[in-house]
């Protein structure tokens, strides 16, 4: 008669586990590290919204839903804590640099009206998160005005108040708020693992040079790895 194996241990959370990474393995206590997933809103992946009035192909974007889909269920499964971003502003504009408005010399801007609703304002069709990434009730979810997750939120406080001290960042877009966040983490002491496959960009070329300044000099800003990896450290 075969004899079953017995069942692995299950993980402990406050046990620290070593992801592949680079520049070198990435050690994470899963209790204290939280995923946080910028960005991954309407506006950014579907057609009408912010990205697709500054010229974008939001189709590009698409790859980093299944991936991100995929470390999220697990993430959850674990019961590990997971942080949103959403970038956008209030309806009234109040939090809205003048500056931010102009830029690009759209004929159409922030806060006009798109076909997902007032483009990036807060609370239209466009501002909120794809349903495939949807937040589940508990789950914190961070309004920015800006691209760093940490500019004008109450992100660092959560942070400390819940003794997260390391963060999986993932979403869009790699060389704007994905890297402004991982480098405000990183001032801010924090260790940032971003997985290449769970973050994308409008620009391939970008994409790339946006992780390898994540990861150079020794992990001046953060480690870089793939989604696999992680989802392998988490068994
Ligand atoms: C941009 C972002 N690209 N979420 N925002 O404007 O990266």
């Amino acid at each position: 008669m075969a004899v079953k194996a017995p069942a692995p241990p299950a993980m402990k959370l406050t046990d620290a586990i070593a992801v592949d990474a680079e520049p070198y393995p990435f050690e994470f206590t899963p209790a204290t590290c939280a995923l946080l997933i910028i960005d991954m809103q309407r506006d950014f992946l579907e057609p009408g919204g912010f990205g697709e009035m500054l010229g974008n192909d939001v189709s590009k974007l698409r790859s980093t839903i299944a991936p991100n889909r995929k470390l999220l269920g697990v993430w959850r499964t674990h019961g590990l804590q997971v942080m949103h971003t959403r970038e956008g502003h209030r309806p009234d504009l109040g939090c809205l640099p003048p500056a931010k408005k102009a830029r690009g010399r759209n004929r159409t801007s922030i806060g006009d009206h798109g076909p997902m609703g007032r483009i990036l304002v807060r609370g239209e069709a466009g501002h909120d998160i794809i349903p495939e990434l949807y937040p589940l009730f508990g789950e914190t979810v961070i309004d920015k005005p800006g691209k760093g997750a940490f500019y004008a939120t109450d992100l660092h406080a959560i942070m400390q108040y819940r003794g997260i001290r390391q963060l999986i960042v993932t979403g869009v877009t790699t060389e704007v708020c994905v890297n402004t966040t991982v480098r405000e983490a990183n001032d801010r002491g924090y260790d940032c693992l971003v997985p290449e496959d769970c973050v994308g960009s409008y620009f391939p070329n970008l994409h790339a040079a946006g992780l390898e300044m994540i990861k150079a000099q020794g992990g001046i800003f953060g480690w870089v790895t793939h989604s696999k990896s992680i989802l392998a450290a988490l068994q």
